[in-house]
């Protein structure tokens, strides 16, 4: 059993905009405050460095209000990096931007053509298979488009569906690690995760389930008191980072990095 799912020697950030009061948002519950974001998703990287990897944190893109999250821009396996193709119109730009910054680690960049659509958040690599769920950012042409671009390395793609309101597959869960992963009742409950061992998230506290494993460490958004002690008891080594502004966005761990090991 390999754990290359969450043992990682590289990531990749991008520090906040100013623009990121223009985000996209589900409901609004408040302006982000941009200071506030800087320092955690400082506090975030400092996480990521922690551990021994090498974190490369691009500039902002004021173009781009959201393209703090950029997780949705790319898919990074060990052997490829996929540039995707965001399902919102306002976002579907920043994979272009990410293809040139992979290059820099990877000799084979592919980019997901379309007419499909695929935000890296939808997406969830274990150690078996590639898990992606259908959602108002992923359809079909896209996980279709993923599916033959994966193939070419062995990957099995399996489509499931991100339940109704909830903006990405990964919203909802998180891997832990080879057998293990991180999801809120609504998700598990829908039977996406039978063969794998699912911690839930405590009742009242869905917004913990999206974490990382990150090497030694499950980096999870602060103030998921249950949840957090619950990862701790299964023996992962957690540690919290306040997530308020991101929130706000509809954001969370998982979104705030592209996570990897380059080929040698
Ligand atoms: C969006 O709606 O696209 C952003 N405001 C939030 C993206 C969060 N990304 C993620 O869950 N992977």
């Amino acid at each position: 059993m390999t754990t290359r799912s969450y043992t990682f020697s590289h990531a990749i950030a991008r520090k906040p905009s100013i623009r990121i009061v223009d985000g996209l948002r589900a409901v609004d519950t408040g302006t982000p405050d941009l200071v506030q974001f800087q320092q955690d998703h400082d506090h975030y990287v400092s996480l990521l460095e922690s551990t021994g990897a090498a974190v490369t944190v691009l500039d902002p893109l004021d173009d781009y209000p959201d393209s703090v999250f950029v997780e949705d821009a790319a898919l990074c396996l060990p052997e490829a990096a996929i540039a995707m193709r965001p399902g919102a119109p306002s976002r579907v730009g920043e994979a272009a931007m990410m293809a040139p910054v992979l290059s820099r680690f990877y000799s084979d960049v592919v980019s997901i053509a379309g007419p499909g659509f695929i935000d890296g958040g939808d997406i969830l690599v274990t150690e078996r298979e590639i898990l992606v769920g259908r959602s108002a950012r992923t359809d079909a042409a896209g996980i279709a488009e993923l599916t033959q671009i994966t193939a070419h390395w062995g990957y099995q793609v399996r489509e499931v569906n991100t339940p109704a309101g909830v903006l990405h597959f990964k919203t909802d869960c998180s891997l832990m690690d080879e057998e293990t992963v991180l999801a809120t009742r609504r998700l598990s409950g829908t039977g996406c995760f039978d063969g794998y061992r699912v911690i839930n998230t405590a009742d009242g506290e869905e917004a913990a389930a999206n974490a990382i494993r990150f090497n030694g460490l499950v980096i999870m958004p602060a103030g998921f008191p249950h949840t957090a002690e619950k990862l701790s008891a299964a023996g992962y080594d957690v540690r919290q980072v306040g997530n308020t502004e991101a929130a706000k966005l509809d954001g969370g761990m998982s979104c705030l990095s592209l996570r990897f090991s380059p080929p040698d």
